[in-house]
């Protein structure tokens, strides 16, 4: 049920006393160790000795992902390169990639958020582990593995590729438990269907997806197909890797680990801090890790975060499913547009498999939105009459939920792109004329 009641279901008083404790000695520590946060600091006039509880957190610089690379590779590393164990690095979709290390006790402390998010989605060491996230410089694989052999699970590592045998590795070893991306657990879905394999085959009981954002819709297609309860996980390479935040079986909002990580909300456009319930950017504060502590990292997510009783008991502040990186929102002509958006609509009105692409372009200085559609292979044979009717449909779905009008082109069964880590949603012709 809990992986360590004790902290996870603490009270809010002991919490802010722990991390209050915490964030002094890391402050102290980075100011010490990493050049960078001692010149911000100086320059704000803010001593290690200001920061004595949480309250004090907003006198602290924000930290960006420029930093990061500006100081590529090791320059924000807080301990010796004898201590650093690990390192891993961002998949770098938004730019140059980045470097992060972890010390034994970092990993330590990584797998231990992973183990909380597993017993939280109900495994125990009598289940199989099968994980489908890369392996590599990528977090997924390795922060998860971590995490369910420390909770005593027979840990599969089957990294990505070749999806026919991962089925057959899925059914062969009766593996309870997955983890991978959630686009990737529907083209598991897809390709057992093509197999010849129905998922009574499969042991499946729950999934752990993450790393790109899905929408509620989506998880009910995941867990209709595969027959399994689907939770959500989520974390970044720069705080960790994933296991900052997961979900427990009420499967509404994921619980952050606020022993590790103190969260904020602010505004993206002026860096205030916004009150609990406000939707605006997650911004983290590392207050355990010893190789790579970030201090208010802007992370461009946007969630909201509540502090509602949660049923299952755990008393750590819940982030409702971010709806997509800043970076990843579109402003077609000036309205501001997630692909989750898209994602919701198709697959409410059912009948379009779930992927798509979102093609954006500028046309005499006007920008214009192309979304395709993929059928499925039973609409596939429909006379065109069925057809047009269904891609009226969803133009008229979508038009209604963003606001702008979009084309719509439905695409055969297939013929967008698969992928075994996070799905490309969006095509921005746009940048091609900048
Ligand atoms: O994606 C770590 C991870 C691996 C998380 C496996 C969960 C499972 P990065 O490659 O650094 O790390 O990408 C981090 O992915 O800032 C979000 O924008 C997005 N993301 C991660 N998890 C979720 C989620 C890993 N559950 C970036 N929902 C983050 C929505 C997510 N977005």
């Amino acid at each position: 049920m809990y992986w360590n009641k004790e902290v996870e279901c603490c009270s809010l008083d002991a919490l802010r006393a722990l991390q209050s404790y915490r964030l002094a000695q890391t402050v102290k520590r980075v100011y010490e160790n990493v050049p960078l946060y001692r010149q911000r600091m100086d320059e704000l006039g803010v001593k290690p000795e200001d920061i004595r509880s949480v309250d004090d957190l907003k006198k602290l610089p924000f930290t960006y992902k420029q930093d990061l690379r500006d100081t590529y590779p090791y320059g924000m590393f807080a301990v010796p390169m004898k201590e650093i164990v690990r390192l891993h690095a961002s998949s770098g979709t938004t730019g140059k990639q980045i470097v992060v290390g972890y010390t034994r006790n970092d990993l330590d402390v990584w797998s231990d958020c992973c183990a909380r998010a597993l017993t939280a989605a109900g495994a125990t060491k009598h289940d199989l582990m099968h994980v489908s996230y890369g392996y590599g410089l990528f977090t997924g694989g390795l922060g998860l593995h971590g995490g369910a052999e420390k909770l005593g699970m027979t840990v599969i590592p089957v990294s990505t590729g070749n999806t026919a045998r991962q089925i057959n590795i899925l059914r062969d070893f009766g593996s309870t438990f997955i983890c991978c991306t959630p686009s990737y657990a529907l083209f598991l879905a897809e390709t057992m269907k093509e197999m010849g394999i129905d998922k009574s085959e499969i042991k499946l009981k729950a999934g752990l997806f993450g790393a790109e954002p899905w929408t509620e819709e989506m998880r009910r297609e995941i867990e209709d197909k595969l027959g399994l309860k689907a939770l959500d996980i989520y974390g970044l390479t720069e705080i960790i890797g994933p296991g900052v935040a997961f979900e427990c079986e009420e499967q509404n909002g994921m619980h952050i680990n606020e022993d590790h990580f103190i969260v904020e909300t602010i505004d993206p456009d002026t860096g205030e801090v916004l009150p609990e319930g406000s939707q605006g950017e997650t911004v983290f504060s590392c207050i355990t890790k010893e190789g790579f502590p970030l201090l208010r990292y802007r992370t461009r997510d946007i969630a909201v975060l509540s502090r509602e009783k949660c049923s299952c008991g755990r008393t750590f502040i819940k982030m409702k499913k971010p709806a997509g990186r800043s970076d990843d929102m579109l402003i077609i002509r000036g309205v501001n547009v997630f692909p989750s958006q898209v994602e919701s609509v198709l697959l409410q009105l059912g009948n379009t498999a779930p992927y798509y692409l979102l093609v954006v372009d500028r046309v005499n200085n006007t920008d214009t939105l192309e979304i395709k559609v993929e059928i499925t292979p039973e609409m596939f044979s429909d006379t065109v009459k069925s057809l047009e009717d269904q891609s009226r449909a969803i133009k008229q779905a979508v038009e209604s939920t963003l606001g702008i009008s979009a084309k719509i082109t439905l695409v055969e069964p297939k013929s967008l792109p698969r992928t075994e880590g996070k799905a490309v949603h969006v095509q921005d012709n746009r940048k091609l004329h900048d």
